[in-house]
């Protein structure tokens, strides 16, 4: 039986959900409440090694269903052995990334079909479903001036996926908004282009529910 709470942040790329969930872990912890943070792919050792390979393999990159298969076999591991545990035992789970994402991504973004998209997720991750998910929005020109401003500071470059061009980015974006219109009581959107205090300010408003 799931008894702590399991909230996830989605958004495009650069759209400031590391910073957010980093305030989040903070205030969580200072409210007393034993939180775990983990990201999509990755949160394993199993999941990391996948994370590697779907965000770095240039010669032999994934064609879409091995991508979409990819996320799921990283996801199983992550759910299995890291979130239902945690979640079990009273702790609540960020998870920067989730199911959405796939959604989002593999779904209006590379165009696989959502219904067998949907059916593999549930399978691989037993039907979790988060309790609340804040979906950080943001106009596809300021996450990208971040971005580049990030890879500047930190000596960094784009990934693959990062890498897909702009008409990819604008349908994943519009899947996230369709996603949030289905399932309104679950995803928040939250305006992310204002300074990060004042995305912080949106994000306590959405905790409310569930604090
Ligand atoms: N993916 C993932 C799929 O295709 N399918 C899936 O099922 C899943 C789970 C993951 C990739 O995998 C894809 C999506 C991704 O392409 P990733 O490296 O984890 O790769 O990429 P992201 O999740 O996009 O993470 P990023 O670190 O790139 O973005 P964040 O976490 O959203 O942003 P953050 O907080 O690191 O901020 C980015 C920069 O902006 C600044 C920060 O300081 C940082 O430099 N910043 C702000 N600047 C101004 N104003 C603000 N409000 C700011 N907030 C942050």
């Amino acid at each position: 039986m799931k008894k702590g709470r399991f909230i996830t942040f989605e958004g495009g790329e650069g759209c400031g959900k590391s910073t957010q969930i980093k305030r989040l872990e903070s205030y969580l912890k200072e409210k007393g409440v034993e939180v775990l943070v983990t990201r999509e792919p990755g949160g394993t050792r199993l999941a990391e090694l996948i994370r590697g390979l779907l965000k770095d393999e240039k010669d032999d990159p994934p064609c879409d269903r091995a991508e979409l298969l990819l996320f799921l076999a990283a996801r199983a591991q992550l759910v299995k052995n890291v979130i239902l545990p945690a979640l079990e035992s009273g702790v609540w789970v960020l998870s920067d990334r989730f199911s959405d994402s796939t959604f989002a991504y593999q779904g209006y973004g590379r165009g696989l079909d959502l219904e067998i998209l949907k059916i593999a997720n549930d399978f691989a991750c037993d039907s979790l479903k988060p309790d609340l998910t804040l979906l950080l929005d943001v106009p596809p020109e300021v996450a990208s001036a971040r971005m580049r401003k990030r890879e500047k500071e930190t000596n960094t470059e784009a990934d693959r996926i990062e890498l897909a061009g702009d008409e990819f980015h604008r349908k994943l974006r519009e899947g996230f908004h369709a996603l949030a219109a289905d399932e309104s009581d679950r995803i928040h959107t939250i305006d992310a282009s204002g300074t990060p205090d004042e995305v912080w300010e949106a994000v306590c408003r959405s905790l409310k529910r569930l604090i």
